[in-house]
Formats: structure tokens, C-alpha cells, sequence
């Protein structure tokens, strides 16, 4: 097994075969996975049972709360774009289900159909973001806490009801919100990381409204420097695993009239503590 690190955030996994791994290379990979935070891989073979497989000897699945699911389990969320479809899942800046009270670990996504071009994933790396901020704004975000939601994207009226999305969306009624520090301390790396994401993070709690979107946008402005990110291109046979504790990732919406479908299982995570 080999782990390069690729462009600004995150590695290149390879020689490595998911489905086969032995129980001392995925102690390698999981060091790999707190080093890095995001793992690219080529070249697997991970049909939806080994897919299942490699998701369940790394942690424990959790179910998405939106999504539709695949045929092939239900513990498999489909991110599915049609043909004819306009809106895509996750095409702006998020972690996953940061709305939770306990928030998903990681994400496995694996490519099933691609667009001939375009659909790449992009990248964020908020640990290298974190360290790199000015630190008048790191005094600025000591001790805050932040309200993660979903209500505004999933619930009545919300972003997502309003798209040709909706159709495969579910869960209107499990919409909520949770708080988390807005500086956590990575549960395995120990790194800093800054939490807060533009699809969940609504304001710091205690703050109006506007000020905390001036705040919000800046360090927003910050994480999206090109430093601070990659894109992948999806292949036959790519998966890739991140960290939502410590990364951001949206999916480029740039290949209408082209069917795209992926396949996520989420793992579990465990409560986010301030650094
Ligand atoms: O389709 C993608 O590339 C990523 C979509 C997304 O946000 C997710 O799977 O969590
Ligand atoms: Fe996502």
C-alpha cells in the first residue's frame, strides 16, 4: 500500500484493493485516514456487498436521513443525478449531516455512473485552513459555538423541496438542528479544525442573524482559497473516503443532459468536543 498526498488536501491510495485488504493494511489505511482526512482511490472493485463490506470492518453505518436508497441495501444512499434532472445533491459547500447532534464521521462514495465529462468533487482541507487563519480571527472564533441545520435545504419550503430534487428526497418530517464548537479538537488527530460548512452552519449561537453571516463569509472566503482545496475526477472504479470532521466537499453540477449516480455509505462518528 502506497499513500501519496494529492495537490492541496488529501492522498492517493494505491496499490491497495479494498475488497481484499488484510486486517494490517486497513491498520495502515485507517492511520492514513487520520493523517490525511481524505483518501482517494483507483481501480476497485466494490460491488454494493463489498462496498457494505469495506464500510462496516472500518466503523458503523448511519443512515442518511434524506436520500433515497439503493435497491441493493438501505444502508446505501443513492446520490443520484438524472438525465434530465437540473439540481444535483451536494453541488455547494458542505460536510455531511453536521446537522446531527453526533455527526457522521466519514463518507465512502463510490463512482457507479459517470458523466462522459465533468462531475468531478471538490475539496476542502479545514485543518490546513484552520492553522492558516490570521490570528485575530482565531481569537475571534475561540470558544463559539455554531447551529448546524437542515431544515432551510430538506424541510417545507426548503432549498432542495424547490428543485427538481425533491422527487427523490425524503424525510421532510426528521429536519432539525444540533450546535457544535466552531473550533473542535479532531477526535483521532487531535488537530484544530474549523467546523462550521455553508450548506448547515445558519449562525454562531448567541449572534444575530447578520452578524454572524459577515463572520461566516469570511472565514468562508478563507477555506475556499485554492490552497486550501483540490478537485477529483471521478473513473470507472474510483472511490473516495473523507473525513467530515476536518474536510468540505461539493460536487460539480457541470454535465446536464448526463446521467451521473453514486453510491455513499456514512459512518458514524462520536461527539465533537472544543478544541
Ligand atoms: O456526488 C458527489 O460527488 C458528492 C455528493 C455529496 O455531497 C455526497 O455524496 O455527500
Ligand atoms: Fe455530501
Amino acid at each position: 500500500m502506497q499513500v501519496s498526498p494529492f495537490k492541496n488536501c488529501g492522498a492517493v491510495v494505491s496499490n491497495l484493493q479494498l475488497a481484499t485488504m488484510t486486517d494490517t493494511e486497513l491498520v495502515e489505511l485507517r492511520n492514513a485516514f487520520t493523517e490525511y482526512g481524505l483518501l482517494f482511490f483507483r481501480d476497485q472493485d466494490l460491488p454494493p456487498q463489498e462496498h457494505l463490506r469495506f464500510a462496516n470492518r472500518f466503523g458503523s453505518i448511519v443512515v442518511n436521513k434524506f436520500f433515497k436508497t439503493s435497491a441493493d441495501s438501505p444502508q446505501i444512499a443513492e446520490v443520484r443525478k438524472e438525465k434530465n434532472q437540473q439540481t444535483n445533491i451536494g453541488g455547494g459547500w458542505h460536510t455531511d449531516h453536521s446537522y446531527d447532534d453526533i455527526p457522521a464521521m466519514g463518507s465512502i462514495l463510490v463512482a457507479r455512473t459517470l458523466p462522459k465529462t465533468g462531475g468531478d468533487t471538490q475539496f476542502a482541507n479545514l485543518a490546513a485552513a484552520y492553522d492558516a487563519l490570521p490570528s485575530d480571527l482565531k481569537t475571534k472564533i475561540e470558544g463559539l459555538r455554531a447551529i448546524h441545520s437542515n431544515t432551510h435545504l430538506y424541510g417545507e419550503n426548503g432549498l432542495y423541496r424547490l428543485t427538481d430534487l425533491n422527487e427523490q428526497l425524503g424525510g421532510m418530517d426528521r429536519v432539525g438542528d444540533a450546535t457544535h464548537p466552531v473550533v473542535i479538537k479532531h477526535p483521532e488527530s487531535g488537530r484544530k479544525v474549523l467546523y462550521v460548512n455553508p450548506g448547515h452552519t445558519i449562525q454562531f449561537e448567541g449572534w444575530d442573524f447578520a452578524e454572524s453571516r459577515a463572520l461566516l463569509d469570511e472565514l468562508y472566503a478563507h477555506v475556499t482559497q485554492p490552497q486550501f482545496t483540490c478537485s477529483f475526477n471521478w473513473l470507472p472504479g474510483s472511490v473516495t473516503f473523507w473525513d467530515n470532521r476536518c474536510t468540505w466537499h461539493q460536487a460539480n453540477n457541470d454535465y446536464q443532459g448526463q446521467a451521473r449516480l453514486m453510491h455513499r455509505i456514512t459512518l458514524a462518528g462520536s461527539a465533537l468536543d472544543a478544541a
